[in-house]
């Protein structure tokens, strides 16, 4: 088989039986192998989304998901989603190639060559390797899937010279590499946590992407201490927000001020210390905080945000130990759940003056299933359904772009989410702004028959940008404003269905009936520039909710 074969069914010894891939000469030998493999293939029309596509796969399933593109422009166009991948822990696996190894590093300009491929990934992606010995590929390809499933979750690229990619060679598949050992949990840790915890009044719990597989585990630790669960985004419905103990973002900073144990699991902590305080001023060792303990299976972590007690290990094993030692020492705390019951009215009695969105947002929770998937974008929707807008029902159901603030991903995202879940509903929820850098995707969905339903909120412009620059600037607005397409021609010329709404009850029906078809369809919602209401006072929290002013 040649080196291109090898990798290829290196990647399936790995699980792997949809590629997202846009093929080019250098890697035609892993085109080959994805033909001779019968691996599914979805080739996207720009490599930015082949990694998108990929990363949503990860990211909604929780396992690894691979994408291959040509080296050099390739890797770069796709590095917006890499550099992403990286933010959001997902497990993405890139396939790629090289300029023949004769010339590596002779700086003579071939094809597709950077100065320094494996360098510049490795300055923003979990690793870059090499394929330097054909007869290595499998051992390679192991190694690549276990570094992006170890520890925090991220993206790692494999590449292979031109020449030795598409050489036959005796190669031998190992089986893959799915036994991932967490670190061993310290059990001095978790004793020092027990001890914090057994006397905490108000303990609160803070969930981030590295609690998504840990559902049970957080549920048993949150209920033997009555502590409300939040998160901002990655870790949303790691216990669902309609729960006794599940609360959104909104909900939880009323409640913050008088929290005395604050419980980070999987998460970086960037609503309470980023959000919630002066986002200018970086304290590695936050003043004026509750006691914070801190679980999470990245031992760097723990200097970067210094907490009382470090966990360092697998979140669900962590919550399990202490849920189990904590038993005894607790019981339910009926006064707490009527606190945690207000701070929800309160929330949904503020975020109910963010209209348009909160209406929009309604409508498009009344309709999508509890499993279905909703993938926002950097928009004024998007960042309403961060407050709790859109109430978050289940683990990975809410796929976002972690701190990049990615805009553009959304779409490209929600069509891997849609190809790792065709029983699903799947919403990609994206403004004007973001949806076209990457609308020739509208192709792919068609090509593929990718039944996601994509609204396109209309606002001819830069919405969040436009709002920024009127109040920052004395109504002076540079670059915000944006002349569109017709969306409805634009689908339609794809062979994608596509409609109008101009209010929240047209878009229900609308959504019902699209995603009942389970085909691409896309659902333009025409909104009048600048008349969102800003959802940042309930994001930026500097004050506890029931002192804003709306
Ligand atoms: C890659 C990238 N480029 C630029 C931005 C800055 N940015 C954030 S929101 C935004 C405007 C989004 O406009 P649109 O998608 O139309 O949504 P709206 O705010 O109008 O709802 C821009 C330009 C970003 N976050 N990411």
């Amino acid at each position: 088989m040649t080196g291109g074969d090898a990798m290829i069914r290196s990647a399936v010894a790995n699980g792997i039986d949809t590629v997202f891939g846009l093929p080019g000469a250098q890697i035609y030998a892993l085109f080959e192998g994805i033909r001779a493999a019968g691996v599914k293939l979805i080739v996207p029309r720009h490599e930015q989304t082949a990694g998108y596509m990929a990363m949503g796969y990860a990211k909604s399933t929780g396992k690894p998901a691979v994408f291959c593109v040509v080296p050099g422009p390739g890797v770069l166009n796709a590095s917006a989603a890499l550099c992403t991948a990286m933010g959001n822990c997902s497990p993405v696996v890139c396939l790629t190639g090289q300029v023949p190894s004769e010339y590596l590093g002779k700086g003579r300009g071939h094809l597709h060559e950077l100065p320094d491929q494996l360098a510049t990934l490795n300055s923003f992606i979990k690793q870059a390797v090499r394929i330097e010995d054909p007869l290595a590929t499998s051992q390679v390809v192991n190694a690549a899937f276990r570094t992006a499933r170890t520890g925090r979750p991220g993206p790692v690229s494999v590449e292979m010279c031109w020449d030795t990619m598409s050489a036959p060679a005796a190669i031998t598949i190992e089986p893959g590499d799915f036994a991932v050992a967490p670190p061993e949990i310290d059990l001095d840790s978790i004793e020092a946590a027990v001890r914090i915890l057994a006397a905490a009044r108000r303990p609160m719990i803070f969930c981030g992407a590295g609690a998504q597989h840990a559902a049970e585990e957080v549920h048993a630790l949150a209920q033997t201490l009555t502590a409300p669960v939040t998160a901002f985004r990655s870790g949303r419905g790691v216990v669902a927000e309609d729960e006794a103990l599940g609360i959104a973002s909104v909900a939880a900073r009323e409640l913050w001020d008088d929290v005395d144990v604050a419980v980070g699991i999987g998460s970086r902590l960037e609503m309470p210390f980023m959000r919630w305080r002066n986002g200018m001023h970086y304290e590695a060792r936050p003043s004026r905080c509750p006691t914070l303990i801190r679980i999470d299976i990245d031992p760097a972590e723990m200097a970067r945000l210094i907490p009382d007690v470090a966990i360092v290990g697998d979140s669900a094993a962590a919550c399990r130990l202490l849920a189990d030692r904590l038993a005894a020492n607790r019981r339910p705390d009926e006064a707490r759940l009527g606190e945690i019951d207000a701070a929800r009215g309160l929330a949904r009695s503020l975020i109910e003056k963010i209209q348009p969105e909160a209406a929009y947002l309604d409508v498009i929770r009344r309709v999508l299933p509890r499993d279905g998937f909703f993938v926002p974008e950097l928009s004024q929707m998007g960042f309403a359904s961060y407050t709790g807008a859109f109430p978050v029902l289940a683990p990975r159901t809410y796929v976002t772009e972690g701190y990049q603030g990615t805009l553009g991903f959304g779409f490209p995202t929600a069509l891997g989410v849609k190809v790792a879940q065709p029983g699903k509903s799947v919403v990609s929820v994206t403004g004007d702004g973001g949806f076209m850098f990457a609308a020739q995707e509208l192709a792919t969905a068609a090509q593929f028959s990718i039944g996601l339903v994509t609204l396109v909120f209309n606002n001819g412009s830069f919405g969040n940008v436009l709002r920024d620059q009127q109040q920052q600037f004395d109504g002076r607005v540079v670059g915000a404003e944006l002349v569109n397409p017709d969306f409805l021609r634009l689908a339609d010329s794809f062979g994608v269905a596509a409609r109008r709404v101009g209010s929240p009850a047209a878009l229900e029906s609308a959504l019902e009936s699209a995603l009942a078809a389970d085909e691409p369809a896309l659902i333009e919602v025409a909104i009048e520039p600048g008349s969102e209401a800003s959802p940042w006072p309930l994001i930026h929290m500097a004050q506890r909710p029931s002192q804003i002013r709306l």
